[in-house]
């Protein structure tokens, strides 16, 4: 009886040093001062940028980060996802008959330009739209009175499950393991000339995210296989919500080190494919499954605070030399340059900051109108 006793208190006292590995502190591995000295020219670039009318320094919105964010904001922000996927969708369901809430509206359109916005040209002023217009819904149609948040994956790189992000008043954590379904994947990219096929690694999960708010939460959308006429997957595949975590995406690549290389890479082209490389793509690996399919992620929630980081990391790039680097473009009009499927005669070409973009629902603004963060409709800086 005695020795049982034991166990437990044995077994209790690990539980709580597991889950302190920081020593209590809930900010993680400090920001280093190479970091912290880019993120300063910044934002005193941005505020001096700032005039006394349309963007001013009393109208702008500032982003934060979700692990400094108090739990009755993190609970408003959560609120107000759930009650966009309480309303119903917009887009013509003659495009996207599966879309079923306000959420799927905004998955909907990134699926329709997958090819055109990842691997290329548009694919950083594209997703700052976008990222921009989920904020605008939330606040506009759901009273939600912040901002996008970051998840700021470099203060818990060693150790991802301690952000607040994943605790489960936020977004929950892993999906359920299943033996025989947590990767690798080969995925074939639909709606190219040739036939890619792209590898998503093995995972720790697979399954249905169990705990948290978004515990069993319904998706439609996608997943991208290439099923019988349903190339794009816009057809009703209502499902939970997956996730498989991949640690070594976080620990191997998520780290300060990079975020540092990152923004000190001196011109666009090397910045994109570090961004991309280092950062982009690993922060959707370490999600795996929903939020890891190029072309439905939106559908984890998640998706809009990794696609804020992304954002960050670039607002503070652009923000080392305003005129040089706002509207710097690197990159092609397709997916690697790769033409699609539905003209597959067109040789690659370098995008443009005079290209349109699409963004549903006829909103169709120039590549250089996704640059700048304080005009264009936008104002707004990372904190
Ligand atoms: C928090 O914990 C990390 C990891 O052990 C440590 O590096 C850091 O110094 C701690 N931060 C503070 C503010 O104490
Ligand atoms: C994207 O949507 C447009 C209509 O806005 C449609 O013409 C086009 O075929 C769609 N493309 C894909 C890949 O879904
Ligand atoms: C792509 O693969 C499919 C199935 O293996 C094959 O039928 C098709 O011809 C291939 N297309 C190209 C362009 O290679
Ligand atoms: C959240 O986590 C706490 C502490 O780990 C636990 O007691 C609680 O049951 C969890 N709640 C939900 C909804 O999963
Ligand atoms: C553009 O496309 C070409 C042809 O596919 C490719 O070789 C090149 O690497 C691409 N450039 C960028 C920046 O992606
Ligand atoms: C695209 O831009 C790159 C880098 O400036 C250049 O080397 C390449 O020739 C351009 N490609 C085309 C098709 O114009
Ligand atoms: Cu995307």
């Amino acid at each position: 009886m005695r020795g049982f006793i034991l166990a437990i208190a044995v077994s209790l006292m690990a539980q709580v040093s597991l889950s302190a590995p920081y020593g209590g502190n809930s900010s993680g591995i400090p920001k280093p001062s190479e970091f912290k000295k880019l993120e300063r020219q910044y934002q005193a670039n941005i505020r001096a940028s700032l005039g006394l009318h349309g963007c001013t320094k009393k109208t702008i919105r500032i982003r934060k980060s979700w692990d400094d964010l108090d739990i009755a904001t993190r609970t408003d922000y959560v609120r107000a996802v759930k009650c966009l996927a309480s309303k119903p969708a917009i887009v013509d369901k003659s495009l996207a008959p599966g879309a079923v809430n306000r959420l799927d509206d905004f998955v909907y359109i990134h699926d329709n330009q997958t090819n055109r916005i990842h691997i290329s040209g548009p694919f950083l002023p594209w997703h700052r739209i976008y990222v921009w217009q989920m904020e605008e819904a939330l606040r506009n149609e759901c009273g939600y009175k912040g901002t996008i948040p970051y998840w700021d994956q470099a203060r818990f790189s060693q150790d991802p499950l301690k952000s607040k992000v994943f605790d489960n008043s936020s977004f929950g954590g892993n999906g359920e393991y299943l033996p025989n379904d947590h990767g690798p994947y080969d995925i074939l990219i639909p709606g190219l000339a040739i036939n890619f096929t792209t590898t998503y690694p093995a995972g720790t999960g697979g399954g249905c995210v169990k705990d948290g708010p978004f515990a069993n939460f319904q998706v439609s959308l996608g997943p991208t296989v290439q099923r019988a006429g349903d190339k794009f997957g816009f057809q009703s595949n209502p499902r939970c919500l997956k996730r498989n975590f991949n640690f070594e995406a976080s620990t191997e690549s998520l780290t300060w080190d990079n975020a540092i290389k990152i923004l000190e890479e001196p011109d666009i082209a090397s910045f994109y494919w570090s961004l991309e490389n280092l950062w982009h793509v690993k922060s959707h690996q370490f999600l795996g499954k929903d939020g890891l399919d190029l072309f439905t992620s939106p559908n984890d929630p998640i998706f809009y605070l990794l696609h804020s980081q992304i954002d960050r990391l670039w607002a503070i790039w652009q923000g080392q030399d305003l005129e040089e680097r706002t509207f710097a473009i690197t990159g092609n009009r397709t997916f690697f340059g790769i033409p699609l499927d539905t003209a597959p005669n067109v040789p690659p070409s370098n995008a443009t900051i005079e290209d349109v973009m699409d963004l549903g629902y006829g909103f169709r603004p120039k590549v250089k109108e996704g640059m700048p963060m304080t005009s264009g409709g936008r104002c707004y800086m990372y904190e």
